[in-house]
């Protein structure tokens, strides 16, 4: 099954894996450098059942990355709050004030100006991947603004024109900028590659919270290269994952416990209903999930 390669590297990460402080205070177990590979023929999708996984919130959040936003506003309408915790600890941090999620939440979606203040997440991945900022000199050794670069668009139309290069990647690591986000990209970087007529797409994790973040990434990942096979005429071939820093969180071990203690079923197929006109045309009922018959979600403490 493929979940079984996810079960092992949760096992071996709980069991030998590097017990550190980590940034956030909570603590976790390390290790480096592990790679998956998942089949996405036949609509195969590497969704886990060993737990239910909220597929739709993780492809709102696709969705919301392909629009350029980076502001949680859109996300919160939609009632995806996977985000939020974010912009709250700054406004807490910052203004001393106590809010509560749900009232940080209610005034994210009423109130434009705190929305504009404090619901951006500086420029996270939708920024980077459809409006890289570019400069051109303005003589007298100024610079100005130049037109944004799309690296998706940009990717499209490679994979359409040159599906043989070795250069189909886009990035999200824009080193000028991570200062202001709020959290520097995890699913950093993504590379592409054509044979036989599919479409295999690499991704490189730096860091991995492999309780939460890994079952939304892995799903996205798989996602988008359904989208783009879709868009260029290919067939979707294989996910290849790889992770810098793939840890579990301490707080966590009930999780690992109750997953590690399921039997993963079945084989979920991610169904693509409708072929939009462009990769940014996508919309939420064009996703279909068929065949999930998942083991009960597993609630586990986000660190922040
Ligand atoms: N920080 C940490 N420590 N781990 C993360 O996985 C993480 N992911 C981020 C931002 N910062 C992060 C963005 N993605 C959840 C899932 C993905 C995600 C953030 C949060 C999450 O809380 N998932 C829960 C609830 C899902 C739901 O709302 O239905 C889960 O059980 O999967
Ligand atoms: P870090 O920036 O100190 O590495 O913390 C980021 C944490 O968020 C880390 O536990 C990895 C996790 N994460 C994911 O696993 N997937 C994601 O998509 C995101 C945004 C974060």
């Amino acid at each position: 099954h493929y979940e079984a390669q996810y079960l092992d590297l949760l096992a071996r990460v709980w069991e030998t894996g590097d017990e550190r402080r980590d940034r956030t205070g909570v603590g976790t177990r390390s290790l480096f450098g592990p790679t998956l590979r998942f089949d996405l023929t036949d609509d195969r999708v590497p969704l886990l059942t060993t737990k239910r996984v909220a597929w739709k919130t993780a492809a709102r959040e696709m969705l919301w990355f392909l629009t350029g936003d980076t502001n949680i506003r859109s996300l919160v309408a939609q009632k995806v709050h996977i985000w939020t915790d974010w912009p709250l600890a700054r406004y807490r941090r910052e203004t001393g004030e106590a809010i509560d999620r749900d009232a940080f939440e209610a005034r994210i979606l009423t109130d434009d100006e705190f929305a504009a203040a404090w619901g951006d997440l500086g420029p996270v991945y939708g920024k980077q991947w459809v409006d890289w900022d570019t400069y051109e000199p303005a003589g007298d050794g100024l610079y100005r603004r130049g037109p944004g670069i799309n690296q998706i668009a940009e990717l499209v139309r490679m994979i359409r024109q040159d599906p043989g290069s070795r250069r189909l990647i886009f990035t999200g690591w824009n080193v000028a900028q991570l200062g202001g986000m709020a959290l520097p990209p995890c699913h950093m970087t993504y590379q592409f590659h054509v044979a036989g007529g599919r479409l295999s797409g690499m991704l490189w994790q730096r860091s991995c919270d492999l309780g939460l973040g890994f079952a939304f990434n892995a799903f996205s990942a798989a996602l988008l290269i359904r989208m783009l096979a879709q868009q260029c005429d290919l067939e979707a071939g294989e996910l290849v994952w790889s992770a810098g820093d793939a840890h579990v969180y301490l707080n966590h071990a009930h999780l690992v416990e109750q997953q590690l203690a399921r039997t993963p079923r079945g084989s979920p197929r991610l169904r693509l209903n409708r072929r939009p006109d462009s990769i940014f045309d996508y919309r939420i009922e064009d996703f279909a999930i068929e065949a999930y018959d998942p083991h009960p979600a597993i609630a586990a403490p986000v660190a922040v």
